[in-house]
């Protein structure tokens, strides 16, 4: 449990801060903090950082009621100086606080956005309560029409792999869950620790397939892909036809090139499973430890 305090210039007020919502890594909240004038204004809270007021240049108070799954979108509601009373706000790092019924004013006549009150996953789908006609409260539901990225952080544990990670390439491939067709693939590039990074505009839940030649692929099904994900694949080695099986065809390449060293007739860089630029009985072990086995779907 943390307790997530104030803003810092305020540190007597009996009620300090309230929390609304959260990101889906947890490193980031909405809500509302007390202000050295006495007011609340809405407040977004980042691990290791603290609150900032997110309506600090208004004297009137405000709320934050929901968050993007990557922190970086916060909507609620502010008081306007207007008849209206109450309008709902968005806000972004880039951005700043905007009053949602100016940039999407011709999308609403006679409609008021009082309050955002949630938002989806990739931040495009703002809902809460309106102002229609002067005369009735009724829920609604705008679609900003932006999507944001989803980023995919993982690390590549590469069983027995002496090289640098750094020198090879894989293929990520996203699918629906329990689907065969891949909806897109990318090609990663490891750090010299096996570590890889992309971005996506796809949120949803996928079935995500790593790929290595040399390894058998690996996938981990269900991943919710919003905000910041992070993923932790051990791929198993052996494959050197690259045909996700461990058979008798990757015994014949090894048989083939063993003794070998780059620059042989007879070199075959998929069948240095360790990657010390030889093919020695490490890399006969390790197809050994593996023979017979298959790698997911
Ligand atoms: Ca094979
Ligand atoms: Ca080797």
């Amino acid at each position: 449990m943390v307790s997530l305090g104030g803003l810092p210039e305020v540190r007597l007020s009996f009620e300090r801060s309230v929390a609304n919502a959260v990101s889906s890594d947890g490193m980031v909240v909405a809500g509302k903090v007390r202000t050295a004038g006495g007011t609340w204004h809405a407040g977004r809270w980042v691990f290791g950082e603290g609150w900032t007021d997110l309506a600090s240049t208004s004297p009137l108070a405000s709320e934050a009621l929901a968050i993007s799954a990557n922190g970086e979108v916060v909507v609620g509601n502010l008081v306007v100086d207007s008849p209206d009373l109450v309008h709902a706000f968005r806000w972004t790092p880039e951005r700043g606080l905007e009053d949602l019924n100016v940039p999407y004013a011709s999308l609403l006549q006679g409609v008021v956005l009082q309050s955002a009150e949630a938002i989806s996953a990739d931040g495009r789908f703002i809902v809460g309560r309106a102002l229609v006609s002067g005369s009735t409260y009724q829920g609604f539901l705008l679609d900003t029409g932006e999507s944001l990225s989803a980023e995919i952080r993982g690390i590549a544990h590469l069983e027995g792999f002496l090289g640098d990670p750094a020198a090879l390439a894989g293929t990520l491939e996203l699918r629906h869950p329990g689907h065969s067709d891949v909806i897109q693939q990318y090609t990663v590039t490891f750090d010299g620790l096996g570590r890889f990074d992309l971005t996506t505009p796809l949120n949803g839940i996928w079935d995500i397939s790593l790929h290595v030649p040399r390894f058998l692929k690996r996938t981990i099904c269900k991943v919710p892909v919003f905000g910041r994900v992070q993923l932790s694949l051990s791929l198993l080695s052996g494959d050197i036809d690259g045909d996700n099986e461990v058979t008798l065809f990757d015994f014949g390449r090894l048989v083939a090139a063993f003794g070998s060293n780059p620059g042989d007739g007879n070199w075959d860089a998929m069948a240095d499973l360790d990657g010390d630029q030889e093919i020695t009985l490490y890399d006969f072990a390790l197809l050994v430890r593996n023979f017979g086995r298959t790698g997911d779907e």
